[in-house]
Formats: structure tokens, C-alpha cells, sequence
């Protein structure tokens, strides 16, 4: 009886139906091996049909660890005086940044906390364009910035200097959790930054976090949102307590609900990035994602760089697990390949032309 449910729902999913909120939450509730096997197929299915075999690779440069802000879930923290804080010169980002591409990585992550340095005054911006401009041009890889919440103008200024994604998670969608997890930052402020970097041209990440007290209304809700606002790029992270942090007493959670919204994900949104994460468990775990249905593997960092990660700060870094080297053996065993520069590029080049054609229409309503 269940089965036949199931069955029906992911027949509809298959033909690229659109799910219903009861439908998302009930894929979601899953619990038996058999269920969520059935659906963690049907989202392989679904990846193959559009990407086939093909995996994309990020390397990540997490290049200040200075933050203003107080997310009581990271690490970071301006508080946590146990924070690993440093700032890399340009010269060393370009640096790290040139040794991922030259080990064959996709795109290149510039990361950073709200770190006031490159966010107080004009000179910071002019840092941060340096920054873009130069990792761009030395490695001639496409850009991702991730610098937390942006004003409009550094988002055109940068988008200027060469970047084309803008990563900028909610983590919830429910605006009383978000507040908690992100005391004193404004909800629309983070979510029209993102909706702004869009109507720019720039590519948009969405994500949220999983095992921070969300419920399966407020993950449906947020499935809801990423739709709406045409990220081509989500992603879900099952939460890591860190030391120093209010909530470092917490359980991470299950591994099982992060696998199960990266498969729902990819039936919401069959054509898609979704990212696996090497910085949640390290290489661990890393083809359960992949059988769940991600197609990007994210948070490849040079081991010995001094670079950090986020979720996990260093783990798998130093023993050469997060370089595409280290994920090898599993990208065969999940029968996949890495795929070429030039199927990404084209990947990016042909969303960018999809949004532009949309913020056409858009402008022209108006
Ligand atoms: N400072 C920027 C910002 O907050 O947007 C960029 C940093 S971004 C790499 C930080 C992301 O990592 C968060 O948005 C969150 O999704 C994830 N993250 C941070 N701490 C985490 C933790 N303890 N466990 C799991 N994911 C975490
Ligand atoms: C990752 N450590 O991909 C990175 C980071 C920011 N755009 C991404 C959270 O997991
Ligand atoms: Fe800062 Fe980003 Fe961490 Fe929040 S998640 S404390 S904004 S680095």
C-alpha cells in the first residue's frame, strides 16, 4: 500500500511533475531502507538525465575567517575566542587558488566571514575586486564569491570583476528560526541581496542547514523558496557543533534526513547543481551523497595551505582527502566521472542566457 504511494509519487517526480508540500514532507518522513532506496533511484535517474555521469568539482579558499556577525551555529563567530582567525594576502589566494585548478577543479570558492575589513569602506571593496579580478585571471576558472550579506554595489562591482555565482545560504526559510540561528541580521536583507545578484546576471546558491531544530514543514517551505527565487545552485548541510559556539552541546544529526533532502531536492529540481560537501564528514560519506543524487563535490582545499574549512575546520585537510586525488576512488565507485572544463562552462554559459532571457521578460512587464 505504501509502496504504490511511494511508487506514484516518484512516478510523478520522473515525469517532472510538480510535487505537492504533503508529498515533499512525506518523501522526507521516509524511514524504511527499501522506501528511501526507491527514491534515492529515482533521483539518480533524474541527475543522469540531465548531467549523465558528469560530476563538477569546487575548490574552496576560505580566505578571512574575521566575522561581525554572531551565527550561533559557526565556528566563527566575532565571539567565539576559540575561532581560528587569519586574512591571506591576495598573492596567497592566488596561490592556493592556482594549485586547485591546476589539480582540476571547476570553480573557485572565495569565501569569507562578514570580516569588516573588506566590508567597511571603499579601500575594501577595492581589495575584494583585486582579489576577484586576479584569481580570476590566474587561474581562468569560473568564480563563486561567498562573503555573506553584500550591498547592491558590491555585488555590481564584483560581478564587474569577474564573478559569476553569488553564495548566500538562508539555512531556514522560517523567519523565527532564522532569527535564532542568525541573531541580528535582517531575513530580507540576506534574501534580496540574493534576489538583487540574480537581476545582475550573477548565478545564485541557496541553502540551508539540516539538525538545527527545523521541522519537515519549515524544509518543504524552504524547498518552496529556492524554487521561487531560481537558485541554480542548492544545497542542504547537516549541522557540526562546534567548541566555543552556543550550540556546541547539540547532536549533529543523522546523516539519513541530509541524504534524503539532497534526493528531494533533485526531483524538485532535476536540472540543478547540488552540492555533496567534503566539509560536513570529510571523504566520508561522500557517495552517499552522491547515490542521493548531488552532482557537485564542494570544499576541495590544499592540504598544507593553512586554509580552513567551515563545518569542519580540518579534517581530512592535511591527510590529502579533500583534493580531487583523494575523492577518485569514490567518483569511480559511484559510477561517475569528473567532467570537462569546457561541460561546465557551458553548463554556466547556457543558465546565464536562461536568467538573462527571464529578467527580460521581468523588465518588460514592469
Ligand atoms: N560568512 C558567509 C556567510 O555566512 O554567508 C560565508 C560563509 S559560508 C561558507 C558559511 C556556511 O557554512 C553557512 O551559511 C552554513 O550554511 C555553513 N555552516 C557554518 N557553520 C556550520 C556548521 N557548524 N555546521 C554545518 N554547516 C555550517
Ligand atoms: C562547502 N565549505 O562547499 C564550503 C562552503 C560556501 N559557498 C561553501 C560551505 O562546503
Ligand atoms: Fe560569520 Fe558566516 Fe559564520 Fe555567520 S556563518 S558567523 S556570517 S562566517
Amino acid at each position: 500500500m505504501i509502496m504504490k504511494k511511494i511508487d506514484a509519487i516518484l512516478d510523478k517526480a520522473y515525469n517532472e511533475q510538480i510535487l505537492s508540500e504533503a508529498e515533499v514532507k512525506f518523501l522526507l518522513d521516509l524511514r524504511d531502507k527499501k522506501e528511501i532506496s526507491a527514491l534515492f533511484l529515482t533521483a539518480r535517474d533524474l541527475r543522469q538525465r540531465y548531467f549523465g555521469k558528469k560530476l563538477f568539482l569546487y575548490g574552496f579558499v576560505y580566505f578571512s575567517t574575521y566575522c561581525r556577525n554572531e551565527c550561533v551555529f559557526c565556528y566563527y563567530r566575532a565571539s567565539n575566542s576559540a575561532g581560528r582567525r587569519y586574512r591571506i594576502t591576495v598573492a596567497q589566494a592566488v596561490e592556493s587558488a592556482c594549485g586547485l585548478a591546476d589539480s582540476g577543479v571547476h570553480l573557485i570558492d572565495l569565501t569569507m566571514g562578514e570580516d569588516s575589513f573588506f566590508l567597511k569602506c571603499e579601500s575594501g571593496l577595492k581589495k575584494f575586486e583585486t582579489l576577484v579580478t586576479q584569481v580570476k585571471s590566474n587561474t581562468n576558472l569560473p568564480i563563486m564569491i561567498s562573503p555573506g550579506l553584500l550591498p547592491e554595489e558590491y555585488l555590481t562591482v564584483l560581478s564587474g570583476a569577474g564573478a559569476d555565482w553569488y553564495a548566500c545560504y538562508q539555512e531556514t526559510h522560517n523567519r523565527e528560526l532564522f532569527s535564532r540561528l542568525r541573531p541580528g541580521q535582517d531575513y530580507d536583507r540576506r534574501f534580496l541581496a540574493k534576489q538583487h545578484a540574480k537581476k545582475i546576471g550573477l548565478l545564485i546558491e541557496e541553502g540551508i542547514l539540516t539538525g538545527v531544530g527545523e521541522s519537515g514543514n519549515d524544509i518543504a517551505m524552504s524547498m518552496n523558496n529556492m524554487h521561487d527565487i531560481g537558485a541554480q545552485q542548492v544545497r542542504v548541510m547537516s549541522f557540526n557543533p562546534q567548541k566555543g559556539t552556543p550550540m556546541s552541546g547539540w547532536f549533529s544529526p543523522d546523516r539519513l534526513q541530509e541524504l534524503q533532502i539532497i534526493a528531494v531536492m533533485r526531483l524538485i529540481f532535476p536540472e540543478k547543481l547540488i552540492p555533496a560537501s567534503l566539509d560536513i564528514d570529510g571523504v566520508k560519506n561522500l557517495k552517499k551523497r552522491l547515490d542521493a543524487g548531488a552532482n557537485v563535490i564542494t570544499s576541495f582545499i590544499p592540504p598544507f595551505s593553512g586554509l580552513s574549512g567551515v563545518s569542519q575546520i580540518d579534517l581530512d585537510i592535511n591527510e590529502g582527502n579533500r583534493t580531487v586525488d583523494g575523492v577518485l576512488r569514490v567518483i569511480d565507485e559511484s559510477g561517475l566521472e569528473i567532467a570537462r572544463a569546457s561541460e561546465y562552462l557551458q553548463w554556466i554559459g547556457t543558465e546565464k542566457k536562461k536568467a538573462g532571457k527571464k529578467n527580460d521578460v521581468c523588465e518588460t512587464v514592469v
